[in-house]
């Protein structure tokens, strides 16, 4: 045989297999054949109203629940794609609580409103404010509300864009004008990202924003997701949705934050709530990413919400407080509680309510 053939073949041969490992990784990067152990919660319902999606949630300390509905994303499916997003609000107080959806101000375009991560901020004068991770046209901007109780509204402040903010996924508020955001990937075209998730590139990270300075603060993710911070406002806890774990920093006075420890899990962690009372960080997760990316209505994929305590500690707790594969709850990616109510939002399904 010719060298020049049996040189061909090899390097077939060398891709083939390469080609076959990326493919497995790949497989395992998404839980592709984890099925679950269903963990039944009594006396849950379905929220009323809402039907395409809650994929994030942030209940205030006294019991108001944010709700964001209606995500449109690369490689996502939705049932309402030509229906603009909203957000809901649930006061979990109430003895049956309903979803309710908020009044946006006058002057900011409702029709390409695309909500994905938010997050609450109390100011000393008592003002709430609500960030929303957007993308309008599937492009990425935060939008800054200022929430009116009274008349149930949200009026529009201001929209942040910048080039560091290029794939938001979820972002935790800091102050009034400032937070830290993740970019679940480095490209934002629909191509590009499979491959980057593809190939395994390490190119997510975190972004501190406030007006007068925006800097890089983590890298090195597979899938920066959900974030959120201790009650004390010393560590903040970020999901990497694809090497399924979540990392615990610690946050510096300049806002940069350093690694104290990596929590590994077996599932695709997606949001995280962090109860203000008790510091537990509730976790919204996809058993099976591949049902997820590649919703098929015939093999839907589950839902799993984690309760994690003491993470600061040698030994920390993780309960599994639910799991389901979907026949009720499709694509969780949030958990939130309050008072013994637990909240389960979903990507772009339902929304769930359990008194615990
Ligand atoms: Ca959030
Ligand atoms: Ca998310």
């Amino acid at each position: 045989m010719a060298m020049g053939k049996v040189l061909g073949l090899a390097v077939v041969g060398i891709l083939t297999a390469l080609l076959v490992e990326r493919v497995m990784v790949f497989r395992s990067k998404f839980n592709a054949s984890r099925e679950v152990e269903p963990v039944d919660l009594p006396n849950c319902h379905l929220i009323k109203g809402i039907e395409a999606g809650s994929e994030d949630i942030d209940i205030l300390p006294n019991g108001l629940a944010f709700i964001s509905s209606g995500l449109k994303y690369p490689w996502l499916k939705s049932f309402a794609p030509d229906k603009p997003g909203e957000i809901f609000l649930m006061d979990l107080n109430d003895r049956n609580p309903r979803a309710m959806e908020l009044r946006i101000s006058r002057g900011f375009d409702l029709t390409s409103f695309n909500p994905h991560g938010i997050s609450t901020f109390i100011d000393k004068d008592d003002s709430v404010y609500l960030f929303v991770v957007n993308h309008p046209e599937l492009k990425s901007t935060v939008e800054v509300f200022k929430f009116v109780e009274e008349d149930n509204s949200l009026v529009h402040l201001k929209t942040i864009r910048h080039e560091r903010l290029s794939s938001v996924n979820d972002i935790v508020a800091l102050g009034p004008d400032r937070f830290y955001a993740t970019n679940d990937n480095y490209f934002s075209d629909r191509i590009l990202r499979f491959l980057e998730m593809f190939l395994g590139l390490t190119w997510s990270n975190v972004v501190y924003y406030s007006p007068t300075e925006v800097k890089e603060v983590v890298s090195g993710f597979y899938s920066s997701n959900g974030i959120n911070i201790s009650p004390d406002r010393k560590h903040v806890y970020i999901a990497d949705l694809l090497a399924h774990n979540i990392h615990v920093m610690e946050k510096h006075a300049n806002w940069s934050l350093t690694q104290l420890k990596v929590l590994e899990l077996d599932t695709l962690v997606d949001n995280l709530a962090v109860d203000p009372y008790t510091g537990d960080i509730w976790a919204g997760c996809h058993p099976n990413g591949m049902k997820l990316f590649f919703y098929d209505p015939e093999n839907p994929p589950g839902s799993e919400v984690l309760l994690i305590q003491n993470i600061l500690s040698e030994k920390p707790t993780v309960t599994t407080v639910y799991a389901e594969n979907g026949s009720v709850l499709q694509g969780s990616s949030v958990a939130a509680v309050y008072s013994g109510k637990l909240l389960i939002g979903t990507v772009f399904h339902r929304a769930l309510y359990c008194p615990l």
